[in-house]
């Protein structure tokens, strides 16, 4: 009887644990826009194919927009969100975080390109 309970108990510790996990493996690249990511959109207005990310991209022309016919992400983006609340996202002009640096988003920000319309080749996460 107690070692059922004790098996019990830690069943129940594992299921609790699954079930805490699961929220910070909200999927990457997977179309919808969770906490955590940055969401990359194809049009101005948060509209058209959008991108999710939880990480660094160094190079936009590997990707395309989520859910459409393949468009590249390269020199499209032009919307995004930043659904990362603890930190700022950066845009830049070409791959590896190379050429000029296109605007940075801060952590929970929206931004809708006007400036940069079109001209982004990577990002990345940085304080
Ligand atoms: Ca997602
Ligand atoms: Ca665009």
């Amino acid at each position: 009887m107690r070692k059922s309970i004790i098996a019990a108990a830690v069943l129940a510790a594992g299921v609790s644990t699954v079930v805490t996990v699961a929220p910070a493996q909200a999927a990457t690249y997977d179309g919808r826009c969770d906490s955590g990511e940055v969401c990359v959109y194809e049009n101005r207005g948060f509209q058209g194919g959008m991108a999710d990310f939880d990480g660094d991209v160094n190079d936009y022309r590997s990707f395309s927009f989520v859910g459409v016919p393949w468009v590249s992400l390269n020199d499209n983006a032009s919307s995004l969100i930043n659904k990362a609340n603890w930190i700022p996202v950066y845009l830049f002009e070409h791959a590896n975080q190379s050429g000029r640096l296109l605007t940075r988003v801060g952590p929970g920000d929206v931004q809708d390109q006007m400036a940069y319309d079109n001209q982004a080749s990577s990002h990345a996460f940085r304080i």
